[in-house]
This record gives structure tokens, C-alpha cells and sequence, in this order.
């Protein structure tokens, strides 16, 4: 089994998953550690976050230059954090927001459970299955060599998707992330493994992604 040691601050395991914010399953993946915890947030909290974040935040429509042509990224996005966490993704200059109360709120609860602090956060908005998010791992200098991401996920049950850059590590892995949920991307898997959040056909109902990172500066 991978080390823990990443995790101190979180409670014992615990065998009730129905209610419990600290119940986690341990995902098995070669050389990465990966933690799911199914009801970090009970499902009413859960859904009243997601109506905050869909009504109060400035979503934006950022571009992406593929192949010399800049397109639209098929989801909207905002980005939150210190004042000093500035943040380039995929060519994307992103200068944070000041913190509301309720990112403040969630990222003290995340803090308390991985024993980590954060300095900012990428709020994602699929607002239905024609959006996604293409395969890639997140693993920009600002983020350091082996980066803790936290993800949490609101509205729509959406499938992650994770495969080992080196193919001969395994499969594709798909989980499903659950409204309320919490998935702590920890040592080793954005180095060894990419994701990516695949269209869902058919589906009309938005689904909100939080990923909380520690930015460095780079000054
Ligand atoms: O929406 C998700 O669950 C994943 C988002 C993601 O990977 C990212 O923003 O880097
Ligand atoms: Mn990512």
C-alpha cells in the first residue's frame, strides 16, 4: 500500500460511508497516491453550494491556441485566490479573484482534512455533457515538483477518466464523482498519470469542479 503520510491530519478510516465527511477509499493506481472521499460534503450542503457558485461567480470563457488557432475551452472557469498566486494554464493567464466567504469556508474544511494549505483555487463550470476537459496532468512549475491537488465536485455525477503516461503501468481507470465529493490527488500522480473529463452525451444538468492548489511564486 502507498504511504499515508501525505494525509496526517485525517481521522481513522472508518467503515461507514453514508455519512461520515472522513470515510475515504483508497484508489489503487502504480506510483500514485489517490483518495476518494464520497461525502466530504452532505449532499444538502453540497447542493446549496453548487446553486452559490453557479449564481455568484463571474464565470468566464477562456481560449485555448490549439495547432495556431485559438478556440473557446469547452467549459467556463474563475480562478480564486491570495492576491500573489497568479497562474498560467495552457497559454491562460488567470489573476485571481478575491476569496468569498463560502471558498473560504470549503478551503478551511479541505485544509483541516489533508494537513495542507492552499492559496488558490480553479473553479470549473461543465454546464452540461458537451463540455470537458481534455486529457493532461497538472504539472506546472507554479505548482511545484509533486503538488497536492484537492477536487471537489457539485451538481452532475461526472466520469473521471486516468491513465499511466507509461502505458504499461495499467489501463484506463474511470471514477465517477459524486455530488459532495472529494478526490486528493497526491504524491507521484500527475507526474505518472494524466486525466481528463470526458463529454457525457445526453446529459443536461451543470456540474461544478473545485481544484484547491498551493501555487509558488515564481518572482
Ligand atoms: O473537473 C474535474 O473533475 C477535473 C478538472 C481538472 O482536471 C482541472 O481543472 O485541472
Ligand atoms: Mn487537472
Amino acid at each position: 500500500m502507498q504511504s499515508l503520510s501525505l494525509f496526517g491530519s485525517a481521522r481513522p478510516e472508518s467503515e461507514d460511508s453514508t455519512s461520515n465527511p472522513y470515510f475515504r477509499e483508497l484508489i489503487e493506481l502504480p506510483r500514485a497516491e489517490l483518495h476518494y472521499y464520497p461525502r466530504f460534503h452532505d449532499p444538502v450542503r453540497a447542493t446549496e453550494l453548487l446553486a452559490t457558485f453557479l449564481e455568484q461567480t463571474p464565470w468566464r470563457q477562456d481560449k485555448i491556441r490549439i495547432a495556431g488557432k485559438w478556440m473557446d475551452v469547452p467549459r467556463l472557469q474563475a480562478w480564486f485566490g491570495d492576491k500573489r498566486s497568479s497562474y498560467a494554464y495552457s497559454g491562460i493567464n488567470l489573476d485571481p479573484l478575491p476569496w468569498t466567504p463560502q471558498l473560504l469556508a470549503v478551503k478551511s474544511e479541505t485544509e483541516k482534512l489533508t494537513g495542507q494549505k492552499f492559496n488558490s483555487v480553479l473553479l470549473n463550470l461543465y454546464r452540461d455533457g458537451n463540455d470537458s476537459v481534455a486529457w493532461h496532468s497538472d504539472d506546472e512549475a507554479e505548482l511545484g515538483t509533486d503538488p497536492l491537488i484537492a477536487s471537489l465536485s457539485y451538481g452532475a455525477e461526472r466520469k473521471l477518466e486516468l491513465r499511466p503516461r507509461d502505458r504499461s503501468l495499467g489501463a484506463k481507470r474511470v471514477m465517477p464523482l459524486a455530488n459532495g465529493s472529494l478526490l486528493l490527488m497526491g504524491k507521484g500522480l500527475q507526474q505518472h498519470w494524466q486525466h481528463q473529463l470526458p463529454k457525457a452525451p445526453g446529459l443536461s444538468v451543470p456540474r461544478v469542479n473545485l481544484t484547491f492548489r498551493y501555487i509558488h511564486s515564481m518572482a
